[in-house]
């Protein structure tokens, strides 16, 4: 039995290596350490932390990202603008924006930076720095692809909302399939899961969830959402009580709460939350 003193030792080298690890773009094949993908929380790592609204939003990348890299994580919910301004005045926020993910004993702010970080702390960037490269080219496309699924709960009109969807397929599907083609057909990127996946499948999954059939015409792009989503890691956490349901009316409220901001013209007493 070591004695104390030698554990924390081992302890805090095994951090040491797991942060140098961290660094670096693709895995150090000499290097255990990055191996975090079965590592459920290791004893010296607390829950992340993920403030955002009660809902999806622009932390659902992250979540997926935290799924895959197998992170405990807690969604912290915002209920009103006095829980936004009592986090704002904890100087958490560098852009006083949402969402925020407390981890590693970083406060990370932006979506796209948490989504990267958690690509490299997991070894979800390819192998080579041109594999990474596509994997951010994919994630950015993801991004631009993925608007109208952020959109869809707050238009009043769900037709035109689904042919907001059927656009961003035409603008932007074939070109997924065609580096999905190139690829392998397997993955986005090289032959293994990376960032570009998981991203990608997330945005899909939504838009499947609003307009089931809208990937019928884009087969090679619903088998690689149905990979994704039968991932074992990515199937516990959509299982989860950490998953949102879908975007509706009440997510919508929950935000415009939060912000203080004017609730789209079609509901209700669109400014009820507008401070004068
Ligand atoms: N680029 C940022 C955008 C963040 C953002 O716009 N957050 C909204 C909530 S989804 C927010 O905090 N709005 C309040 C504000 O900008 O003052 C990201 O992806 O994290």
């Amino acid at each position: 039995m070591p004695s104390i003193s030698l554990r924390l030792f081992s302890c805090i080298r095994k951090l040491t290596d797991k942060q140098n690890c961290m660094k670096l773009m693709a895995p150090d094949p000499k290097c255990r350490c990055h191996h975090s993908l079965n590592e459920k929380n290791p004893i010296h790592m607390k829950p992340a932390r993920l403030h955002y609204f009660k809902g999806r939003g622009r932390a659902e990348t992250t979540r997926w990202m935290l799924a895959i890299n197998n992170i405990d994580f807690v969604n912290i919910s915002l209920h009103d603008h006095h829980d936004f301004d009592n986090l704002k005045a904890t100087g958490k926020l560098p852009f006083n924006q949402l969402p925020l993910l407390e981890i590693d004993d970083l406060k990370l702010s932006q979506s796209s930076a948490m989504i990267a970080y958690l690509a490299r702390r997991g070894a979800f960037y390819g192998r080579t720095d041109a594999d990474a490269v596509l994997c951010d080219m994919v994630v950015g496309a993801v991004a631009d692809f993925n608007v109208p699924a952020m959109q869809f709960a707050f238009k009043a009109d769900k037709r035109d909302a689904a042919r907001d969807l059927y656009a961003s397929l035409e603008k932007f599907g074939r070109h997924f399939e065609t580096i999905l083609k190139h690829q392998g057909g397997t993955y986005m990127v090289a032959d293994q899961l990376t960032v570009a996946d998981i991203i990608l499948a997330e945005s899909l999954t939504s838009f499947i969830e609003f307009v089931p059939a809208c990937l019928d015409d884009f087969p090679d792009l619903k088998k690689l959402q149905g990979r994704v989503v039968s991932n074992p890691l990515i199937r516990t956490y959509l299982d989860s009580a950490n998953r949102w349901r879908r975007p509706d009316e009440q997510y919508i409220i929950d935000v415009a709460r939060v912000l203080c901001r004017a609730l789209p013209s079609h509901m209700p007493q669109p400014d009820r939350f507008v401070k004068n």
